[in-house]
């Protein structure tokens, strides 16, 4: 009789492990928690798969694609000495002067402004973000080795496409920008209001952001309301802003790689030289 038992229980917890690994085989993408979502980006699904976590969204010509690929981009997965990656590709443009983009985010940007976002601070409770990048294909620290702005940011989510309408910009995260650009030149982390920048923190280091870089942002509140968003890049803290101003609503996860070049006059719309590349190892974003 106990060994009957003994060999039900076995059976048991075989059967366990081989369905929780049958269960965490088939999702090997986005794992999402209530307060916590990691992607080691394995697999990369497209909505309206169940299993998909982001809208994987690209721009170009002047249209938006539910997609993997635009005319002149894509979002696709990649592998690299065993590891694996989100590849964010800006491809040389055969039509160019549009806004090309390719992104992931958590709501579907052009129609997800004004839903609610995940991330938001409360006092004793965070939100912190991690995330292992690089940049290939001429990508500098300073930004002057390729076009456009990159880079994982949490956001308002602010392009509302049914009211035709550019809302002002909150966000907050990292990016590399090109040298061209009037804000946040090069690799920087920073807090933007009302599409303006609050504060930029540049790593005073150098940064090879050709190969594996990692990111850390910490976004918390205290007692009185008062928030603070501190910034490391490869374990090195890198400076802090504090909001005079809180902000007052939750926030989404934007991962994106564009074409963009903000000047004083405008804005204008490169197309890149060779392939430019931002990939994205894993991120890891949590709340608890
Ligand atoms: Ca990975
Ligand atoms: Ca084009
Ligand atoms: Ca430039």
């Amino acid at each position: 009789m106990r060994n009957k038992t003994y060999k039900f229980f076995t059976f048991l917890l075989v059967s366990v492990f081989s369905l929780s690994f049958l269960v965490s085989s088939v999702n090997a993408t986005a794992v999402a928690g209530e307060d916590s979502v990691y992607d080691d980006f394995e697999e990369i699904l497209l909505k309206p798969d169940p299993d998909a976590y982001w809208w994987v969204l690209n721009w170009g010509d002047d249209q938006r694609f539910e997609d993997y690929c635009s005319d002149a981009g894509c979002v696709l997965e990649g592998q690299d000495q065993g590891v694996d990656y989100a590849d964010f590709v800006l491809y040389p443009d055969e039509t160019p002067g549009y806004y090309t983009n390719v992104e992931m985010a958590e709501l579907p940007t052009g129609y997800g402004y004004g839903e609610e976002g995940l991330w938001e601070p409360t006092f004793g409770h965070p939100v912190i973000l991690e995330a292992r990048v690089r940049w290939q294909g001429g990508y500098t620290q300073d930004g002057s080795g390729a076009i456009g702005t990159t880079g994982i940011w949490l956001w308002n989510s602010p392009a509302d496409l049914p009211n035709n309408t550019f809302h002002p910009t909150v966000s907050m995260g990292f990016s590399l920008n090109d040298d061209d650009t009037v804000f946040a030149k090069g690799l920087a982390a920073g807090v933007f209001r009302q599409t303006l920048p609050v504060g930029i923190r540049k790593p005073l280091f150098n940064v090879d952001v050709n190969d594996w870089v990692d990111l850390k942002m910490k976004w918390q509140r205290n007692l009185l309301g008062t928030q603070t968003v501190h910034f490391w890049i490869n374990d090195c803290y890198i400076g802090s802003e504090w909001l005079q101003i809180p902000i007052a609503q939750a926030l989404s996860l934007e991962l994106w790689n564009d074409n963009q070049v903000y000047k004083l006059l405008g804005t204008e719309y490169l197309s890149p030289e060779v392939e430019q590349h931002f990939q994205i190892d894993y991120i890891n974003i949590y709340n608890l």
